[in-house]
Parts: C-alpha cells; structure tokens; sequence
C-alpha cells in the first residue's frame, strides 16, 4: 500500500478529550475517530487491525468446534418481555419503533434471540451438544461512554452461547470455551488473567469466569495470590479467615464506654481522635435491601463488599441509605451508626467478631461507645463474608500466598447460565429417555473492539505503538528517506513489490515528507519492522530496524529482504 494514497490523519498531540493512553494512540495513529459519544468510524489503519482479532477469534472458536452464525441487531421487544428482562434494563437498552409502530430493541447481547432460534431448530438430545457464535455489533446507551473503544455504546463483540442437554456437558462446552480463550488472548499477546467473577444481572446456575487485560486504566480490580493460580474479580474475591483474634482490647471488663466525639464521623478522623489503628474501629454502615433498612458492619480498615452483601442476602437492589433513613432507623446521622440496639437486622463481617473489642458508632450523634466486646455486645448478628478482599489477605486455596491486587481490563467473560433463559423462552429438546427437558445453556463473551484498546494499552511506548506481529495493521514499513532522490525511492518500491509479491503486507512511505517526520510517523503506527532505504541505497545498503528494538542493523538488500521474509 502507498501511503501517499493512505487515509491515515497522524496527529502531533492527541485531542485533550483523551484521558486513556489507548485512545490517544488511536486518535493520534489515525486509526478511529469519532462521530459521536461511545460511536467512532474505523479508519482504513483500525480496520486492519480488528480484522486480525476478529481473525484469531474466528480461527479458535472454529477450532473448539463451534459454529459461526450472524444474528439481527434489531430485536423484537416481545422476547425480552418473554424472558423477563424487558423492564430489568433501563435505558441502557436501546429501544425503537418500526414503522407499524411495533417495539424493538437493538441488541446489547443475544442470549433472548438464540434461544428463539435454538428453540425453533433444535429438538432432539442426537443435535447436541451444539456452540454457536458471531461476530456482530452491539449496543448499549452507556451513560458516560469513556476511554474511546474501552466503553462504547456500539461496539464489536464475539458473543457464544452453548447448548447441552446436561450440566456435565455444560461443563464440558465451558472448559472447551475457557481453553479457546486463553488460546485468543495469548495469540494477540496480550498480558491477562483469567479471574472467577460473580454472574452479576445475568443470573445463571453459578460459575462465571473474566478475562482481564491487566492495565492500570481498567475499571476492575483483580485479587491474585502471589503464590497459586487463584486470581478473582474483587467483587468476589475471597480470602483466608484469620483465626487469631485482633487485639484491640481497651480494657477487660465488660462494660462499654461511651466516649463524646463531637463531629467526628468518618474512620481517618476516629483514628486520629483516639491514636488507635482503624483496625480498632467497625464501621457500620445503613443500606435499603429490597426497600427494607439492614446495617452492615465490616472492621474500619476494611470495605463494605456490596455484591457479597446483595449475593448473601439473596435481594434484587441493595443501595446505601439516604441520610432521612440513617437517621430514622440509628437516631443517628451518618457516621455515628453502630451494631449496638439496632431493631433492623445487623450483618456483620467475621473480622468484626474476630476482634477482641473495638469502638463503634453509638447511634447517638456526636457519640462512640468503646471496648465492644463482640463475644458479648454482638452475638445476634449474622456473620458473613461482606467485606473486599483486603492487600495481603492470606490466598483462600493456598498455604503460604497472599493476595495482591491489580487493575484490569474485562476482555472476555464466560458464563454457566443454566436453564434460566430456555425455561423463559420453552426452549426444551426431547432426551435420550423421551422425556422434554430444557436445554441447558452457556454464554461466552469477547469484546473485539474493546480488545483492541486493551492490547494498545499494553503495547505502546513514549513513540507510540508497538504492535503484536500477530495483529499489526502491515508487518512491514519500507521508508525511503528522501523522496527527491529517486535511486532511494526505487529502490524502495522495488522492496516493498518483492516483499508484496511474498505475501508480506507491506505499507511503502512514497510521501514527499521530510525524514523526521516519516520516522515520527512511523514510530506512532507501530509497524513491527522498518526497512530504511536511506544514502547507502547506491550501494545496495538497507537498514532494518524493530519497532521494539533500539538499535538497528544495516543490510545488503536481499539478506533484508530474507529477513523480512523470516520475521
Ligand atoms: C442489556 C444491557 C446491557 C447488558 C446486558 C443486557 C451486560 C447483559 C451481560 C451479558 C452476558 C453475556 C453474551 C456474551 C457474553 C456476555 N450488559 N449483559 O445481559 F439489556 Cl442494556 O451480556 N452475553
């Protein structure tokens, strides 16, 4: 390709709208822009390259034996009212009328549309097991579209969902989906984790795993043991329980002490009046479950986890009370709330009744009450796991890890759902036996473009990106230094027709730009070899360079030309 002929607009600066590093690049590399918020054109550069991911998605996923197929965007309202999810999603969901002024959606995921296919295609236990999956865009009205191709409102997703007429072989379509994608995300060398992750709306007979692109942009945070494989989403990491008990004793009777804390509220500020650890304090906290006021008491140096809390409690909406509530159900406003003499249902972490004793709101403003001694003051309770993990945790299936904690990108999530969506929609097949059973599902996501950004916020360097050879958008950029002097630019094309004529796909710099800014550009495009045609072409002379090497080396024309043919 000459990129004279080349709709690539490579920016100096990227626009001050971009926060992600990702983004920059894509702006700055010409490769999307945007047409509207979370909407962006993939430039001719973009193109190339999700092609690639889509490549590798495709070649892996038809590998584990699944089959390729293309569903509609638009979606009739009735099969979401049909699974119940029509009023689940607000206006996340994009809706539209047609012309007969009958209700659809444009689709944020398919597991209503294939389960109607499913249902009208497949009968019998001898079709089974059976995977299907595209390759197709999707819509959803994020409320604040950020970070460029990292949260779109349309965006390219490779969605997969299993058939089988058993939990073992939802099992086995699982791990098959599992595998694929360690495969994928090695194959477009990105640096991920697959993390266990909680099911969240989309419900499911448990068992769900994430893919996450380790990135300090991403929104998630992973916990991941130092020493074994355990690695899990926060929402729901687990930990190992401590069984020594924290000591915090104030003192030893029994009595506890109320201390005046005027306007001290918040854990930072208790530490600071009493000169203890925030580990001396609990921490309650009001919420609204289903509409009804529980109190949730975690340790002061720990976070309230509220997935495990809705999860434990088994509710659809868990929210933190508004200030009215707080005070109605503590006589308190918020910051004095406490465990002790509340007449709502109190759920309060283990490493809270680990401690010996510790200080709590007072449910009294301007109050504290001291040495709480939780064999004594907290003994009806319900005891759980309600907090995050916390750094250093000790790990939940190994002796000697601990946890430590990173950022993460979800590239990819897979999904046990059960029967959830075939009961919905009478989706059953006739089995062995010839009885009727619904079939039994799995979903398995990749965001395709949001794989993209990932990997750009993994590749880059202060000159720009550095492609994985596996996606990048040409493997070779074949640059004459100046375009006046004609024995350098054909010596040039030359290099770049036998490497074209091989099957290389090579980008030809035939620009009348001067050096420094071919070499910028080049460096900003990431194209993962350079051939430098510059004074020595006379003489036959080349020289290679590796996007991600420093040096670069000279060479006689056709061991270049080999060499590019090897790399
Ligand atoms: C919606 C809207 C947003 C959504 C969903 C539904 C996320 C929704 C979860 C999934 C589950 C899996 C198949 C591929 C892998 C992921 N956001 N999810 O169901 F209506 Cl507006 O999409 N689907």
């Amino acid at each position: 390709m000459r990129q004279s002929k080349l709709l690539m607009p490579t920016l100096r600066e990227a626009p001050s709208e971009a926060e992600a590093a990702s983004h920059q690049l894509m702006l700055r590399a010409g490769l999307i822009r945007q047409l509207a918020a979370g909407i962006y054109t993939y430039l001719p550069l973009g193109r190339r390259v999700l092609r690639k991911l889509e490549q590798i998605v495709r070649e892996e996923m038809d590998q584990a034996g699944t089959q390729e197929v293309l569903m509609p965007a638009m979606q009739p309202a009735e099969l979401w009212q049909q699974s119940g999810r029509y009023d689940v999603y607000g206006p996340e969901l994009m809706r539209l009328r047609d012309r007969h002024d009958r209700e659809f959606t444009l689709g944020p995921t398919h597991e209503e549309v294939i389960t109607a296919l499913v249902r009208s295609e497949v009968s019998s236990y001898r079709q089974l097991p059976m995977t299907l999956y595209q390759i197709q865009t999707k819509f959803r009205d994020e409320k604040r579209p950020r970070y460029g191709l990292l949260r779109g409102r349309e965006f390219l997703m490779k969605d997969a969902y299993s058939f089988d007429e058993d939990f073992d072989g939802l099992h086995r379509s699982y791990t098959s989906m599992y595998e694929a994608y360690n495969r994928i995300f090695t194959r477009c060398g990105l640096n991920y984790r697959p993390v266990e992750a909680d099911a969240g709306s989309i419900g499911g007979e448990g068992g769900t795993h994430e893919f996450m692109a380790l990135a300090d942009i991403g929104e998630d945070t992973i916990a991941v043991c130092n020493s074994c494989d355990y690695a899990a989403n926060l929402e729901k990491a687990e930990y190992k329980l401590s069984q020594q008990t924290t000591d915090t004793q104030q003192n030893n009777d029994a009595a506890m002490v109320r201390h005046r804390t005027p306007e001290i509220k918040k854990i930072d500020q208790l530490v600071e009046a009493f000169g203890l650890g925030a580990d001396a304090f609990m921490k309650t906290l009001i919420y609204v479950a289903d509409g009804a006021p529980v109190a949730v008491v975690v340790r002061g140096d720990h976070e309230v986890n509220e997935i495990k809390v809705k999860n434990a409690l088994a509710v659809a909406h868990l929210e933190l009370a508004d200030q009215a509530t707080t005070e109605r159900v503590t006589g308190a406003p918020t910051g004095f709330a406490g465990p002790i003499g509340l007449q709502i249902p109190v759920y309060a972490d283990h490493a809270v009744l680990a401690m010996k004793s510790g200080i709590a709101g007072a449910n009294e403003q301007d109050y504290h009450i001291g040495n709480v001694i939780p064999s004594i003051h907290l003994t009806d309770v319900q005891a759980g796991d309600y907090r995050n993990a916390a750094i250093g945790d000790g790990c939940p299936r190994c002796e000697t890890g601990s946890l430590v904690f990173y950022r993460g990108i979800e590239v990819g999530h897979v999904f046990k759902l059960g029967t959830k969506y075939s009961e919905a929609l009478n989706a059953k097949f006739l089995n062995a036996s010839g009885s009727e059973q619904p079939l039994i599902m799995g979903c398995y996501g990749i965001g395709v473009s949001r794989l993209l950004s990932a990997v750009l916020e993994q590749h880059s360097d202060s000159n720009g990106i550095i492609w994985p050879k596996s996606i990048a958008p040409y493997q070779v950029h074949v640059v004459p230094v100046s375009a006046k002097d004609q024995v350098q630019m054909d010596l040039a094309a030359h290099i770049a027709a036998r490497l074209l004529e091989s099957g290389v796909e090579t980008l030809l710099d035939d620009r009348d730009e001067r050096p420094g800014v071919k070499f910028k550009d080049s460096d900003l495009i990431g194209i993962p070899l350079r051939i430098v045609v510059g004074k020595h072409a006379a003489h036959g002379i080349v020289e290679i360079k590796q996007r991600n090497e420093l040096e670069a080396q000279k060479l006689e024309l056709e061991e270049a030309i080999t060499f590019a043919l090897r790399n």
